[in-house]
Formats: C-alpha cells, sequence, structure tokens
C-alpha cells in the first residue's frame, strides 16, 4: 500500500502548521536570543523595541507565571535566560507584534549588554575543566585488563564525530490559541505532544487539563522535535495566555539553525586487542559527548551509546565509559540513531586501525566476530533471532563480495590517480527507549455507524509513514477498505501520557495498542453478527467488508453489521493500552534487557576518490536488511534509503563548525553541505532478510527508522581503504565527516614529504 499522504504531499495540499488560515487577531511571535556564548546579562532594554510598530509586547522571564523551567531529564534548562547565559541562540526575550515583519523590526531595536567569559566549544576542553551534565556511566563486561595482557594484537588511537544539523525541511513551529477561560490549545510541530503539555503547564501555572495540544503532521523530525519543539511551543502558549490572542511562532530558518542543537559530537579514545585468529579478546572506549549548555536529552542519549558500542559484535570482554560534558554551545539533542552511531563509529574506527596495522582487510576482523545465537551484549543481554551472520552472509553473496573486492583492486592496479575503497558496515541496533518506562502507548477507536473509523494513537507522523503502518493494522483487522479509515491528529485530549514518536518504536508502541482496541470491537461485532445470523462467534470472520460463516459468505456486509450493534446497543469505541513486554534495565548494576529486540544488517559500500582533487564518488551501497516480515515494504524501504543518506552526509559532507566564542559559522546552506541528487551514491540495492519477523514488531515488520542511519558509517571507511590504495602505509584518521578536503590533506601530508605529484600527469580517466 503507497503511503497514504503521497498524493497530498505531491499536490502541495498536506497540511503542516503554517499552512493553517491565520485566525483574526494572531499575534507573529519572534525570539531575541543571546548574541554571547557565555556570560552575565547585565542590562536588557526593550523599552525602544517595545515602542515599535505593530508591537504588542515583549515578554522575558519576569513574565512567567510558572516556572522558567523545562527540562526534561533534569530541570537545568529555563526558557528564557534571567541572569546567566549558556550559549548563543539562548532564548532572552519574546517579541509579540502585528506581522511577523513588525517583530523582525522590534528585534533589531533590543539592546543587550553581557558580561562576556570564555567559552568553552569542545568536549575535550570541558572535560579538562571537569564541567559535566551528569555522573559519567560505565558498562563493563568480563576481565577488561587480564584480557588485555592476554591478547597478540593491541591497538589505541582516538577519533571525533562531529555533530549534524537536522534541516528538517519545516522549520521549529507552534500556533498557540486561548480557550474558554484560562485554557489554551497548542498546535505544535512536535514529536512529543505530552512533552509539550507537561512543559507549558509547568511554565503557565496550569494543571496539564487546561493545555490541549494538536499536532496534525511533522515536515521531518529526525529527533530535532523530540524535545527541542517544546520551547517554542511552550513561549506560543506563554504570549497566548497573557496577551489572550492568538500566537504564531514559526521559526525563520536562520534562527532555526542558530538557537537548536543538533546531534552531539563526540571525541572518544579506544583500545583494542585481538587474538591471533583476529577475535577481538578486550575493547576498552571512553566517550567524551559535547552535550551543549543544558541536559535536554543527552544522558539518554550518552546511555544509547555505551549500548551500541560494540555494534554487531561479540566482545567478551569491554570497558566502556562516557561522560557527557557540559559546553557553551546549544544543548544537543536527540537525532535519528540518538548516540548509537557516535558509539558503533569508534568500534569500527578500532578495527580499521588493526586492519591496517595488521595489513590485512577490516572485514576479515568484522567477520570473524560478528554476534551469535546467545552471546551476551556488555549491557547483560543475550542477543536472540541474532541476524548479525545471517545479514552479513546475505550480502556477501548476494552481491558477490568477492567478486566486488576483486574488480576495485583490478582497477586500482590501473589507474594511479583513482582509487576505489570498499568497505563492510554490519548493523546492531537495540529497539526501545532505553528509559523502560517510556515504553506504552494507547489508541482510541470509534466506529462511526456508516462503517467509516476514525483513529487516534499517540503516534506523530512526520513523513515516515506511520499513519500509513496505523491504517493498515486497522484495516487488515476488520478486513476492511483503507478507504473507510481516517487517522486522526495527534491530540493530547485524546490520547494522554504519550511517548514522543522516536526511537524507532512508534508503529510498534501504537500499533500494537491499536490493534488490541480493534481487536476488542471486532470480538463484539462478531457476537452480533452470530446472534444475527443464529450461529456461534466462532464461526464467524469478517472479509472484505462480508461477514463469512465458516469461510462461506452470510450475505450480511460491514456496514449493515455496524448499524446492527449499534442498534443493539453495542459499544463501537474501544481504547487499548500497550506496553512492550519483557524489557528491564537496573541502573546500579547497569545490566539488564533493555531492548525488545534487536535490527540487524549490512551494507557493503563502494568508494571511488580522486587522490588529485581529494573529491569522491559514493559509487554504490548494497545492503541486506532486517524488516521482519515488512507491513509496508514502500515505505520501509524509503526509510532504508532516507537513513543510509542522512548517515552519508554526516559521515561525509555535513560540516558543523562553531568558532572557538561559540558562533555557528555554518549557518547555513552555504555553507553547511547535505546530500543532493548529485551526490547520493549511484547506486542503492536492498535485499530483505528472508526472515520470521519478531512477535514483539507490529506484525512481525521491524522497527526501521533508526537502524539504516548506520549504514551510512562504512562511507567513511570505504573512503579510507581508497585512500590505502593510494598509501599502503597511510596513517588512518578517524575524524568525521570525511569531506574531500581531509581525503586531500591526509593523502598530501605524506606526498608532501616524499615525492611531489607529477602535474604533467593530471590527466583522469
Ligand atoms: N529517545 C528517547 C530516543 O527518549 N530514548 C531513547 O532511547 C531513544 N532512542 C532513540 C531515539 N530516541
Ligand atoms: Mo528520535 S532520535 O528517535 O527522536
Amino acid at each position: 500500500m503507497k503511503n497514504i499522504d503521497s498524493d497530498k504531499h505531491l499536490r502541495g495540499e498536506s497540511l503542516y502548521l503554517d499552512d493553517l488560515p491565520t485566525l483574526q487577531g494572531s499575534l507573529h511571535a519572534m525570539v531575541f536570543a543571546s548574541p554571547t556564548a557565555h556570560g552575565l546579562l547585565q542590562k536588557l532594554e526593550l523599552e525602544e523595541a517595545r515602542k515599535s510598530c505593530g508591537v504588542w509586547g515583549i515578554l522575558t522571564a519576569r513574565d512567567i507565571p510558572g516556572e522558567n523551567q523545562i527540562g526534561n531529564i533534569i530541570p537545568d534548562e529555563p526558557l528564557f535566560a534571567e541572569k546567566e547565559i549558556h550559549y548563543r541562540g539562548q532564548p532572552i526575550a519574546l517579541i509579540l507584534a502585528e506581522s511577523r515583519e513588525a517583530a523582525r523590526q522590534a528585534r533589531q531595536k533590543i539592546k543587550v549588554e553581557i558580561e562576556e567569559f570564555p567559552a568553552v566549544t569542545t568536549a575535550e576542553e570541558a572535560f579538562e575543566k571537569g564541567m559535566f551534565i551528569t555522573e559519567p556511566r560505565t558498562f563493563t563486561m568480563g576481565d577488561v585488563d587480564r584480557a588485555f595482557a592476554k591478547c597478540a594484537h593491541v591497538f589505541e588511537g582516538k577519533t571525533f564525530t562531529n555533530g549534524q544539523e537536522h534541516l528538517y525541511l519545516e522549520t521549529q513551529a507552534a500556533y498557540a490559541i486561548p480557550a474558554e477561560g484560562d485554557q489554551i490549545k497548542i498546535i505544535s510541530s512536535t514529536q512529543g505532544p505530552s512533552q509539550v503539555q507537561k512543559a507549558a503547564a509547568q511554565v503557565l501555572g496550569l494543571p496539564m487539563h487546561k493545555i490541549e495540544v494538536e499536532v496534525i503532521r511533522l515536515g521531518g523530525g529526525f529527533g530535532g522535535k523530540e524535545d527541542q519543539a517544546t520551547p517554542w511551543a511552550v513561549m506560543a502558549a506563554l504570549g497566548a495566555q497573557l496577551s489572550r490572542r492568538p500566537v504564531k511562532l514559526v521559526l525563520s530558518r536562520s534562527d532555526d539553525l542558530l538557537m537548536t542543537g543538533k546531534r552531539h559530537p563526540y571525541s572518544a579514545r579506544f583500545k583494542i586487542g585481538l587474538d591471533e585468529n583476529l577475535k577481538i579478546l578486550a575493547y576498552e572506549a571512553r566517550f567524551l559527548q559535547n552535550a551543549g549548555a543544558a541536559a535536554d536529552l543527552s544522558p539518554a542519549v550518552a546511555e544509547r551509546t555505551l549500548f551500541h558500542a560494540t555494534n554487531s559484535y561479540f566482545v567478551k570482554n569491554a570497558r566502556l565509559s562516557v561522560y557527557s560534558c557540559r559546553t557553551h554551545l546549544p544543548p544537543n539533542t536527540a537525532f535519528r540513531g540518538f548516540g548509537g552511531p557516535q558509539g558503533m563509529f569508534v568500534m569500527e574506527a578500532a578495527i580499521a586501525l588493526a586492519a591496517q596495522k595488521l595489513k590485512i582487510e577490516a572485514r576479515h576482523i568484522q567477520q570473524a566476530n560478528l554476534l551469535q545465537e546467545g552471546d551476551r551484549f556488555p549491557y547483560g543481554q543475550r542477543a536472540e533471532q541474532a541476524l548479525a551472520r545471517k545479514s552479513w552472509e546475505t550480502a556477501y553473496l548476494h552481491y558477490k563480495a568477492d567478486d566486488l573486492c576483486r574488480k576495485a583492486e583490478d582497477f586500482n592496479k590501473k589507474h594511479e590517480y583513482i582509487k576505489k575503497g570498499v568497505a563492510f558496515m554490519p548493523i546492531c541496533f537495540g529497539i526501545s527507549f532505553t528509559n523502560t518506562p517510556m515504553n506504552q502507548a494507547r489508541a482510541l477507536v470509534h466506529v462511526y455507524r456508516d462503517g467509516s473509523v476514525g483513529i487516534s494513537t499517540g503516534a506523530v507522523e512526520m513523513g515516515q509513514g506511520v499513519n500509513t503502518k496505523m491504517l493498515q493494522v486497522a484495516a487488515s483487522c476488520f478486513s476492511i477498505q483503507p478507504e473507510r479509515i481516517k487517522i486522526e491528529t495527534t491530540n493530547t485530549t485524546r490520547v494522554a501520557n504519550t511517548s514522543p514518536s522516536a526511537a524507532s518504536a512508534t508503529s510498534d508502541l501504537n500499533g500494537k495498542a491499536l490493534l488490541k482496541a480493534c481487536e476488542q470491537i471486532k470480538k463484539r461485532l462478531l457476537k452480533t453478527a452470530a446472534k444475527e445470523l443464529k450461529t456461534n462467534p466462532q464461526k464467524i470472520s469478517l472479509q472484505n467488508e462480508c461477514v463469512l460463516i465458516d469461510k462461506k459468505d452470510s450475505g450480511l456486509r460491514w456496514e449493515e453489521l455496524v448499524q446492527t450493534a449499534l442498534l443493539q446497543r453495542v459499544s463501537l469505541s474501544e481504547t487499548a493500552h500497550y506496553a512492550t513486554p519483557k524489557i528491564r534495565f537496573d541502573k546500579k548494576r547497569e545490566k539488564g534487557r533493555p531492548f525488545s529486540y534487536h535490527v540487524y544488517g549490512t551494507a557493503i559500500i563502494t568508494a571511488k576518490v580522486d587522490g588529485l582533487r581529494g573529491t569522491y564518488q559514493i559509487e554504490s551501497v548494497q545492503i541486506a536488511h532486517d524488516f521482519g516480515k515488512s507491513m509496508n515494504t514502500a515505505i520501509d524501504l524509503g526509510q532504508v534509503e532516507g537513513g543510509l543518506v542522512q548517515g552519508l552526509g554526516w559521515m561525509c559532507m555535513e560540516e558543523l563548525a562553531y568558532d572557538k566564542n561559540g558562533r555557528l559559522l555554518s549557518n547555513a546552506l552555504s555553507t553547511y553541505k547535505i546530500p543532493d541528487l548529485f551526490s547520493v551514491p549511484e547506486r542503492i540495492e536492498v535485499v530483505p532478510l528472508e526472515d520470521e519477523g519478531h512477535e514483539a514488531a507490529i506484525l512481525k515488520s521491524k522497527a526501521v527508522g533508526e537502524p539504516p542511519l548506520m549504514y551510512g558509517i562504512g562511507a567513511y571507511f570505504a573512503i579510507l581503504n581508497a585512500m590505502r590504495a593510494f598509501q599502503s602505509d597511510l596513517e588512518p584518521f578517524f575524524n568525521a565527516p570525511m569531506t574531500p578536503e581531509k581525503v586531500l590533506t591526509g593523502l598530501l601530508k605524506k606526498q608532501v614529504k616524499n615525492k611531489p605529484l607529477h602535474v604533467e600527469k593530471r590527466q583522469i580517466g
């Protein structure tokens, strides 16, 4: 079934927040933010701006009736800065005006004096200075020191992975509308409606039931709206509360880039020990996470880094620790993969370094250490239905990997200035929020008397196709035409206390709740049909809008059945709750079974590097992916392709840059390069693993949102392998993204020392 939004998207008819008609009397809000990364606010002059044409008013921390606090995991984040300034782009005031333009002009008239202090922008510096968000975390398994002593080979190194801008097409946005009495309705572009509701209640000083949060759909989230849609929604709500007028706040792209947090940059050190047979006996890694100026979701992101630090390998002895370092950057936040990719990169770097030093290919080390059934992860969970080896073998055979590698070698022999590199990237990603209580969801189903169906869940549609999947769940349960079903907006008055749509778990959690609700209604309908047809319910089934008795058409249609049920006063509505079974985690022991299941896969990436220019192409990415029993191959394939390309962008070209004063230099699309049509791989192939699926996945169709992003990590190592083809003794470096600039300087390091390039031979291809 194709995505139910695709026609509307194509025609530009899908409604996003800023497409909603603006109500008469609406005010437009704009944020005034700190121009300085670290300091003390000495003076804020608002008078001239307040007198500016069309300004209703300017709000600061003093206007907040409740608490000036929006921190989620840790209450360490004010909505508006009061005295201390912690990052450049930190909101200080909110301008409310009759138009965006009036707000913008007023913003230019605000004057601020800040006593400036030096800014800390890197995790290393914060670590040296002891600036942390929380206590460090350490996962250990086995006896690491003893194991290292027994290793035939031990290698040490360090890595850096830069952050990543979410670049959702739709910027952060909210529209708050005062309702009767002191109630507020907030329309928000958020992945977490209940989080917006909770924070708004806290800031406005109202109980949660007075705040209704509504989400239509998002123009992309990628984690950037899991926690960080909240401040804008709360500001709009505060504006509406104080002005009693509707307030719309839509960030401009440049404000969004400047004020919001991104994927966490990580600096890490590692030590890896192997025996003669390339078995990894011991692995140690220390991760420094650049959390930015407030906790946001950083502690949870840091935890997920540890969960994924050994990727899809079995490492008997491991010691993994993470420090969440406080810097003067905007608070970094959730981003597709949520710290997992950062952990996996370091493991792959360790293997690449070992391979280089041992003068072998990394794939031999990778292959020798893939997880097998029953192997333990460092956090205590055992691999069940482990598909690490199967996905590797499937990719290997299906894409004829031996030929592929041989062809690349042949190519490299024939070409002096262009070389190819092949890398393998196995992935293993744990499905469930690592914070166990978040793994719950609810659904509300109404069957209307005309046989049409309305469905509400906590799932937020952000382009990932969750609404289509929800529709499929209901359509298959009732066996009715998809056209009969409408997926309602996500709204806190219909489905309460939702977890954010995140962690790749949205379809599983909400789909399972929805299925339960549908099954309850179906059970009542079957009973009604049995009574009507004078038989027993066990003989009744629904198929293609018909009621069957013993699999034969009874003549009774879906619509008639629904009407009969209504006349017999049978309830046609249901709500259901789902909580993921069998998951737990003990944070004291750092052991448990945090994940409902794991998603596996293997990608083979081929890169072609121009050694004179440093430029490269990703020629092909060939993937064997564990979809389980995919319930929608078009949507799932879209997730794999999109995730992969986003991962490639992170690894190859998206280069976030802050100066030492915490000023974002990559502050526009002219200075921040994301993958476009010309830089995506020439060929992306995906083959599904033959797989039964998993009981904990909705209709056995495994979670697919985040895992494929991590295939992109392989691109870094494919490029590095091509560089190795230029120089067999290349000193590998692990400093992502691997921009063409780094490729060139990486190759030049040695060329400059030894022989200069033969300029007359600059004939390519
Ligand atoms: N969000 C969250 C996530 O709050 N907890 C998680 O474990 C998670 N994992 C992936 C993406 N978002
Ligand atoms: Mo996410 S990183 O699943 O919001």
